[in-house]
């Protein structure tokens, strides 16, 4: 498959919403994915093996917490680079992308808004650049969907806090230095601490024998009795809505990100079927391919159009969590929709690691569980339009 000339579908002519600067920012991620990760992903994919060289790369090519201030080491960018970035990423793969999201928006996001200046000098400037890779734990084995039952607790004992319990489905666990893990307090109140890997009582096995996100690494967080200091506690958020807030963010990127995955697919299906001859035309001219590759691109431009509308809302301060999750939720069934479609074109093709769709489509079946379920984030709009949760 020749990767290298990709270009991403622009039906409505997005490109003219964008800045020279967005612009430069996607054709340098597109790049570094066309050059380094493109030629071995399919690899690292089936030996089920986390490409360790990215993340490194990824702090060069200023992937790790672009909106952050350039004063903690960051890009310092706006909210539509940072979609950009994650949408070039999961061109590349969904995988990858987790990488980014989890350490821009679930460990320095919190870091940088409920932490103190202490904390964001220590580790701001050390995850911006890669030198040190970090996890976020909310999800447990008994709450998944319902992280406010969470059992993980800790106690007050004078300078320092001790914590148990376990934390499950960790994207980058087993290879994070650190840790910032939800858990509550005595009074019932949950709480973000920073968990760094060496604590004593403090391991993080990995999770084995997924079909999906082969090359990222998911793992627990299981903590006996481990002695936190309380300058390790984020000081500025009390409660569940601050890990909501991250997801927030996380869900933002989650939302521009499918779009790249999406985009792959429907560029190898349409470079496929105009190639690939059947009763002596290309496959191109049935009507029925016809109806597919339309749909598709239909479709991701519709994405494309949400994406765009919520990055500038995001940019002004005033988009809502509720219109995060319809995003979400609409560009991740758009992504998995349009890669089941992509794999019919290529007929049997399209079952090989020749070209990128099974994997993107096994891939997006994780991506539309985490970061809050496909149907939790109907029932999150559910609940925004009526005023009435159905959760329970
Ligand atoms: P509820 O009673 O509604 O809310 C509790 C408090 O939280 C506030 N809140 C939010 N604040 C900001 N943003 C949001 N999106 C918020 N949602 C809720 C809320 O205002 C309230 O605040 P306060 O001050 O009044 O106490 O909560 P609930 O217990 O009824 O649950 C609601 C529900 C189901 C919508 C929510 O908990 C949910 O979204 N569940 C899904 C869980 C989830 O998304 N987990 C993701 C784990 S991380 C992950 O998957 C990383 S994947 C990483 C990768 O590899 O990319
Ligand atoms: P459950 O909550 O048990 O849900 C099972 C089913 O029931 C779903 O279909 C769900 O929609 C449905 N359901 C549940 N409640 C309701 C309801 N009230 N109404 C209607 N239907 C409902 N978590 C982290 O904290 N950090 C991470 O880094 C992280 N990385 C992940 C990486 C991967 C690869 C995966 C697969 C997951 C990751 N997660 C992470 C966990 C993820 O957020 C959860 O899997 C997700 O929130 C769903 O929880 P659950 O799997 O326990 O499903």
């Amino acid at each position: 498959m020749d990767y290298k000339s990709y270009t991403h579908p622009d039906y409505f002519n997005i490109d003219d919403l964008l800045t020279d600067e967005h612009k430069l920012i996607r054709k340098s991620v597109r790049e570094w994915v066309n050059r380094r990760l493109k030629p071995v992903i399919d690899e690292y994919n089936h030996e089920h093996k986390f490409p360790e060289f990215i993340v490194k790369e990824l702090g060069e090519l200023g992937a790790f917490g672009p909106y952050i201030p350039t004063k903690y080491g960051a890009a310092g960018l706006d909210f539509i680079s940072y979609g950009i970035i994650m949408q070039e990423l999961e061109r590349g793969d969904s995988g990858i992308r987790s990488v980014a999201s989890v350490q821009s928006s679930l460990v320095m996001y919190p870091i940088y808004e409920f932490g103190n200046e202490e904390q964001r000098q220590k580790y701001l400037p050390k995850l911006a650049s890669g030198e040190i890779l970090g996890a976020f734990g909310l999800t447990e084995p008994n709450h998944g969907s319902d992280p406010g039952s969470m059992e993980t607790k800790i106690i007050d004992k004078g300078n320092h806090y001790i914590l148990n319990g376990a934390k499950m489905w960790i994207t980058n666990a087993p290879i994070a230095d650190i840790a910032v893990v939800w858990a509550k307090d005595e009074a019932g109140v949950v709480r973000g601490l920073i968990v760094e890997k060496n604590m004593e009582g403090f391991t993080a096995p990995e999770t084995h024998n997924k079909w999906s996100l082969r090359a990222s690494v998911t793992g627990e967080l299981v903590f006996d009795n481990v002695k936190i200091p309380k300058e390790n506690v984020l000081p500025n958020i009390k409660g569940l809505k601050g890990p909501m807030m991250c997801l927030n963010s996380a869900r933002y990127g989650i939302a521009w990100g499918v779009i790249g995955a999406a985009s792959d697919c429907y560029h190898t299906a349409l470079t496929y079927a105009m190639e690939r001859k059947q009763f002596n035309v290309p496959i191109a001219s049935f009507q029925l391919n016809q109806k597919k590759l339309a749909e598709m691109v239909t479709e991701i431009t519709k994405a494309q159009l949400l994406a765009w509308r919520m990055g500038v809302l995001k940019n002004e301060g005033k988009v809502t969590p509720s219109q995060i999750s319809m995003c979400k939720r609409n560009n991740v069934e758009t992504a998995l929709k349009v890669a089941r479609e992509s794999r019919q074109i290529l007929g049997a093709m399209g079952i090989t690691g020749e070209y990128p769709i099974m994997r993107h489509m096994m891939n997006l079946e994780s991506v539309i569980t985490y970061e809050g379920t496909h149907d939790i984030h109907l029932l999150i709009t559910g609940f925004d339009i009526t005023g009435i949760a159905a959760f329970k």
